[in-house]
């Protein structure tokens, strides 16, 4: 075997690296079951000294499922539907000030397409052009989180859930980041997809826990950007519990990658959130990644409760 397995970073408790694996690796059913095992079981793999092209990205990531082109399609790369292309330059994603310092691509913690009823199962990332500061992809196992839970606080989130909605501008989310953003120009995103937000993209519902169905490990199934308030809980007790579930969440182990080029990483959407730390605006950042199918089978739209 030419590629080795190795943990991610000593102490963490989630993550592998994959080095040197060769698109003919993945042709082996051997291979391919071992990554989808440390995918389930790490939550996190970061792929090493592999030659990254876009069609390699798309293979590895048919591995782990078959592939969706994403819901928003401002996002979608020109040349392979399989691919979104997530460019930070302040025309495109906006620019703003977080804590007084002027940003591009910040991106508060998140599970992708938790603003749908069928949440992705993964996602795998590339760096096209990194930025000489900031730009790190941010993850926090929520197995892990749900497990640091006091007992008190695990037994009253039991079959709670939380109402969604995508959110355009990280300085509207409620719960995404605690940092003071101002914002000093809209993305087109923006203004793209916030006149049609509630009808493309009206509110959902997603359950608090969940259990990984191969494991069997309960999961805070918590994405902080986009959260709003418990269902039927939107008083104010309801908001100091979503409060303290996100703080709780945001200070858990958490492991913070800075991009080099050859780089891919893995993701299982169903257990990581993750984040995107400010980067110069007067650089540009280029990622791409791939949107792993899979539905976990617990979210709905609020309307189709409300409508029964
Ligand atoms: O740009 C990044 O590093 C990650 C962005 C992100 O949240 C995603 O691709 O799902
Ligand atoms: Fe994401």
């Amino acid at each position: 075997m030419a590629y080795s397995v190795e943990k991610l970073q000593d102490g963490l408790g989630f993550g592998k690296q994959v080095i040197g694996l060769r698109r003919a690796d993945i042709d082996r059913e051997s291979v391919r079951a071992e990554l989808r095992d440390h995918w389930i079981r790490e939550g996190l793999i970061v792929f090493r000294g592999s030659a990254v092209t876009p069609d390699f990205q798309i293979e590895l990531s048919r591995v782990f499922g078959e592939l969706e082109v994403h819901p928003i399609r401002e996002l979608r790369a020109a040349d392979h539907d399989e691919l979104i292309t997530l460019v930070s330059d302040k025309d495109r994603e906006g620019l703003f000030e977080i804590d007084g310092v002027e940003s591009v691509a910040f991106l508060p913690w998140h599970s992708d397409l938790i603003f749908t009823d069928r949440i992705n199962h993964g996602g795998l990332l590339t760096a096209n052009t990194i930025t000489s500061w900031g730009g790190q992809t941010g993850f926090i196992d929520q197995v892990q989180a749900y497990d640091l839970l006091p007992d008190e606080l695990k037994a009253e989130i039991e079959g709670l859930e939380v109402v969604y909605q995508l959110c355009v501008n990280p300085g509207y989310s409620r719960y995404g980041s605690k940092s003071r953003i101002r914002t000093i120009q809209t993305s087109d995103f923006e203004k793209s997809v916030g006149p049609r937000l509630d009808r493309d993209f009206p509110p959902v519902v997603h359950p608090v826990t969940f259990v990984q169905p191969d494991t069997g490990r309960k999961v805070l199934n918590l994405s902080p950007f986009g959260a709003k308030y418990i269902l039927g809980r939107d008083d104010e007790a309801g908001h100091a519990l979503l409060q303290r579930l996100v703080d709780h969440l945001t200070a858990s182990p958490s492991y913070f990658h800075s991009w080099q080029p050859s780089e891919m990483l893995l993701w299982d959407n169903w257990r990581m959130a993750h984040c995107v730390t400010g980067a110069p605006p007067d650089e540009i950042r280029i990622m791409q990644r791939t949107t792993i199918m899979g539905d976990y089978g617990l979210g709905r739209r609020l309307a189709d409760r409300q409508a029964a």
